[in-house]
């Protein structure tokens, strides 16, 4: 794997590290990714049902889909990748993993210092009073209930719902203190995850991708390595390691 001269400078003298990760970063742990899910769920498309209309038109369509992907996560573990870049964060004076992905996997790998943009599939709340939903109530009703009577939903962030603000801010002004931004497994296709990477651009980082194909905002980045996260990412560290011992 080369590391263009800049990446080196960058790697040796970066304070602080953004990664953006998406769901590339756990195809390799076994989950599908986003846009690769189509095939799965065949008569619906993911991008219609993480919507706050398809719960309401299809509660129980939307509520089992969500069941069968929160079932597969004690089924998989972290891959290499979640490992790599849970030991990153060792390596940075100041350091923000930023992940588009609802399954959990980098918290189990070890990381620590990272914010949820998108939620966590493991977390439920009221669709109607919000109220954060620690134990599913046994019932025959799909979705089940609330107390005050409002269907219960997973703890995600739909296509055209906020992002939760104080996350946001926090990745936002990261991205603007970044000196080394890393994008690994997203298309860098949502909003508004995908303009992280323009913002620390803007403000001077180095920008480096780490992606199965190239993507649209590849021509943005200084260096682009293609190729499964689970390879590359090891080797980034390892990168990052030999760069700050020199
Ligand atoms: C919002 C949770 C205010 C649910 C998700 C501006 C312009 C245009 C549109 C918009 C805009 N602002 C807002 C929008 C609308 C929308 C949006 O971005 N639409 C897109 C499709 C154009 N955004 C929103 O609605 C956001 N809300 O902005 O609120 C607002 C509201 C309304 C109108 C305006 C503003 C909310 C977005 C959050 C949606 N929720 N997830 C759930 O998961 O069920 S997003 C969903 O997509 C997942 O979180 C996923 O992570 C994310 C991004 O996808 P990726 O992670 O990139 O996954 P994908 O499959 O696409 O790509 C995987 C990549 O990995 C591929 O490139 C592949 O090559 C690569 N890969 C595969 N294997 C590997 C690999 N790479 C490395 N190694 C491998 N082994
Ligand atoms: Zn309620």
């Amino acid at each position: 794997m080369e590391f263009s001269s800049k990446l080196i400078e960058a790697l040796k003298s970066a304070q602080t590290c953004l990664i953006l990760t998406g769901a590339g970063v756990s195809a390799e742990s076994g989950l599908q990714t986003f846009r690769g899910m189509q095939g799965l769920w065949d008569d619906f498309d993911p991008m219609k049902l993480a919507t706050p209309e398809a719960f309401a038109c299809e509660p129980q369509k939307v509520w089992e889909w969500y069941q069968w992907r929160r079932e597969k996560l004690p089924l998989v573990q972290p891959n290499p990748a979640h490992k790599a870049i849970a030991q990153m964060e060792k390596h940075f004076e100041e350091f923000l993993l930023v992940t588009q992905n609802i399954d959990g996997l980098h918290q189990r790998a070890g990381s620590s210092k990272m914010v949820e943009l998108h939620g966590n599939l493991n977390r439920n709340k009221c669709s109607r009073c919000g109220t954060m939903i620690e134990t599913l109530p046994v019932s025959d009703q799909v979705p089940p209930r609330c107390k005050c009577g409002g269907r219960i939903r997973p703890d995600v962030v739909w296509f055209g719902e906020m992002l939760p603000e104080a996350v946001l801010r926090q990745a936002w002004r990261a991205a603007e203190k970044a000196d080394i931004f890393f994008s690994v497994g997203t298309s860098s296709v949502v909003q508004p995850a995908a303009s992280l990477g323009l913002v620390a651009k803007n403000n001077g980082a180095a920008l480096v991708e780490v992606n199965l194909e190239r993507t649209e905002l590849s021509p943005l980045f200084n260096d682009v390595f293609l190729g499964p996260a689970g390879e590359i990412m090891p080797r980034m560290l390892e990168g990052i390691i030999n760069a700050r011992a020199l």
